[in-house]
């Protein structure tokens, strides 16, 4: 039956009434998406800068992975892994080739992916490093986000995602973020820790970038202490934030006067979102034998995990990241992008400070985290023709896709100054 088009208002009194309440959406109801454009269902165009929480980092509909997922679709969707398929294997040799690593873990969500990265950890470490069973300790930081699952919500401070979901998993240690002296006293203090989960730029916390050493120093701080540096790049990863990796660990880009951290190889990297451009499920642990060899058959796994689609949409999509130098533009686009809102923050109150690397950017809006500024502001994007929407409180963040060309972003620059020059509380 044809898609019969819906108005904005039936489409979400139709999610008011039979979905369940888990989001609060802006109120826009998006039919179509092209590049950085996506559209609503009367027609009218905007500008994404969320790009799905860095997910379409290669633009909507990318024709590329559409086609990739499209041709393995009419071919062999989903064979489980009780048997082998011919995507698989090819997939896991670009992508550890791709990334500097031995192994991979396919996965779907990035949830998935840090659960079975902390299983992995744990493992390495009673196997491997002698802790015993059941002591392993796994460092985290304040403020992180790693997804939604009973055990990653046992570690987030955010009262909202853990109200009423306990009892919680045991075996972790909270420290501030971007903090090296609370690392080196959790590491010493502790002698059963296993691993180090950080985020290399915390996201969901407002885009919050470390000191330029931070990164660098708490991988060294772990090898020291035989403890696994873990890092969540679901959201930093895939050239967000104007390098391959936020971590840049045998970067592939071509960017070699990068100006980033020095190379900051984790032992376990795990990816998601743009892993896939935003089409397909896609999410991944890569890490070396020395530590991927401790999982044996039977030892973890998934339905889905590295089915034939997953795998030929995330070949695309890195090819995408390579051939169109996505990294590189994200750097490029970013600089002017920090520096022209920083200069607007001077001369405009509502504006505290501007924050980000790359294209994973955020503004700080000069009111109370409870006020209801930063999402009237987002109301007005929209009403402008950009959609972005808050973090917590008081952020807004400002994420377009890596395909944006400069004159779209100077587009959209001037419409985020316009917005907020005019903006009346
Ligand atoms: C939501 C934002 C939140 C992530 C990092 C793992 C995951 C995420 C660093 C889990 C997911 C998404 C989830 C979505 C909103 C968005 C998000 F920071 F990106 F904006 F919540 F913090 N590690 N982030 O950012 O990946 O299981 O979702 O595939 O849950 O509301 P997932």
């Amino acid at each position: 039956m044809v898609k019969e088009q819906i108005s904005s208002q039936e489409a979400i009194a139709l999610e008011d009434k039979y979905g369940a309440h888990n989001y609060h959406p802006l109120p826009v109801v998006l039919s179509r998406g092209e590049g950085v454009y996506v559209w609503d269902v009367e027609g009218k165009k905007y500008y994404d800068f969320l790009s799905a929480y860095s997910a379409v980092n290669q633009g909507h509909c990318n024709p590329k992975i559409i086609n990739a997922m499209v041709n393995q679709a009419q071919t062999l969707t989903l064979t489980s892994r009780a048997f082998y398929n011919d995507v698989l294997g090819k997939y896991e040799q670009f992508a550890t080739d791709f990334f500097g690593f031995d192994k991979l873990l396919p996965m779907n969500t990035g949830a998935e992916a840090v659960e079975t990265a902390l299983k992995l950890c744990r493992k390495w470490a009673y196997e491997e490093k002698g802790i015993p069973e059941n002591e392993a300790e796994i460092i985290v930081c304040e403020n992180n986000f790693h997804g939604r699952t009973t055990t990653i919500i046992s570690f987030s401070n955010d009262p909202v995602a853990r109200k009423n979901f306990g009892p919680f998993t045991k075996g972790f240690i909270k420290i501030e973020y971007d903090n090296l002296l609370a690392l080196e006293k959790a590491l010493k203090e502790n002698k059963n820790v296993a691993g180090f989960l950080v985020e290399p730029i915390q996201g969901e916390a407002g885009v919050y970038v470390p000191s330029e050493d931070y990164l660098s120093k708490a991988k060294s701080l772990c090898a020291e202490h035989n403890v696994l540096f873990i890092a969540d790049e679901v959201q930093t990863g895939i050239a967000r934030t104007g390098r391959l990796l936020a971590t840049c660990g045998n970067c592939s880009c071509s960017d070699k006067n990068c100006s980033g951290t020095p190379e900051v190889k984790p032992d376990v990297l795990i990816l998601g979102k743009a892993l896939s451009g935003g089409a397909y499920p896609v999410s991944a642990v890569l890490a070396d034998n020395a530590i991927m060899d401790v999982i044996k058959p039977g030892n973890h796994g998934s339905t889905f995990g590295g089915n034939p689609i997953a795998a030929a949409v995330a070949i695309a999509a890195l090819e995408v990241v390579r051939d169109e130098k996505l990294a590189e533009n994200a750097s490029y686009l970013g600089e002017i992008f920090r520096t022209k809102l920083s200069a607007f923050a001077e001369t405009n109150d509502l504006v505290k400070l501007v924050r980000g690397k790359g294209l994973l950017n955020a503004i700080l809006i000069n009111d109370t985290e409870d006020s209801s500024t930063a999402w009237d502001i987002c109301i007005k994007l929209r009403d402008n023709g950009l959609l972005a929407k808050p973090t917590h409180g008081n952020i807004i963040r400002f994420a377009p896709p890596l395909v944006m060309n400069e004159e779209q972003l100077e587009e959209c620059i001037s419409i985020i100054i316009k917005t907020i020059s005019e903006f009346k509380k």
